[in-house]
């Protein structure tokens, strides 16, 4: 990289057009891009609405012809779930309690099974994703993660559904950055995978600084932090 960037400054690259690819990722046959939670109820009109929410989707539309595996998540919560606000008397959206498995941040109630909201976003065209996998179903437990639930022990088996695939790396996008993107990409790294996070195909909540502890702990395990244009 060093002598590809010593190169460029000297016009080097005018006389080698491939160097021009040498920084992009071209997703392998073994990579799977997983879509976590392009949901009405994050998106504009939304239950808990992420600010600038539905502009990742014509991104990750744009970015679906380069994979061969993608994966979509839902979540799915009952109605009266422990993580909503509304469940645990005398408590507000965005406070926070304690449950069996640690701290619960309390939300507006969202997602809810079978409503138009928990349905995923009408702009989303991704005809060629295989799964869909749904998680925050169990009433007393909440899952931000694709992989596994907040008591870090509940397998969701989507790490069993990719090692069965043999897939490798996984490419993580969606909403939110800070709370269920950031939980499966780093997920995804304790299950073995080469995990990238496509920031600009993600928007965060930012609670209480929130996003920025979200990349600070997603680098420290090894998440590589990319744009949709370092996608070949
Ligand atoms: C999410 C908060 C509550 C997410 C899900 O998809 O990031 N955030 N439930
Ligand atoms: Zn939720």
């Amino acid at each position: 990289r060093t002598f590809l960037h010593a190169g460029a400054a000297l016009g080097l690259v005018a006389f080698a057009p491939q160097l021009f690819a040498a920084g992009k990722v071209k997703p392998a046959a073994n990579s799977a891009l997983i879509v976590v939670d392009v949901q009405n109820c994050f998106l504009d009109g939304g239950t808990l609405a992420v600010k600038g929410g539905n502009e990742v989707i014509p991104v990750i539309n744009k970015l679906a012809p380069a994979f061969d595996n993608i994966v979509v998540t839902q979540d799915w919560h009952t109605a009266g779930h422990a993580s909503f606000a509304s469940t645990h008397s005398g408590k507000k959206p965005f406070e926070t309690t304690k449950l069996k498995y640690g701290t619960q941040v309390l939300w507006p109630d969202h997602c809810v099974q079978g409503t138009d909201d928990a349905g995923l976003g009408k702009d989303l065209a991704l005809p060629t994703a295989q799964l869909i996998i749904r998680k925050g179903f169990h009433k007393d437990m909440d899952s931000y993660s694709a992989f596994e639930e907040a008591d870090h022990k509940t397998a969701t088996g989507l790490a069993g559904y990719l090692k069965g695939r043999g897939i490798k790396t996984v490419f993580v996008t969606g909403l939110a950055t800070d709370f269920c993107v950031a939980w499966t990409a780093m997920d995804a790294r304790k299950a073995g995978f080469e995990v990238y996070v496509i920031e600009d195909a993600t928007r965060g909540i930012d609670l209480n600084g929130s996003l920025a502890k979200a990349w600070k702990d997603m680098t420290a395990k090894g998440v590589k932090r990319i744009q949709s244009t370092d996608i070949a």
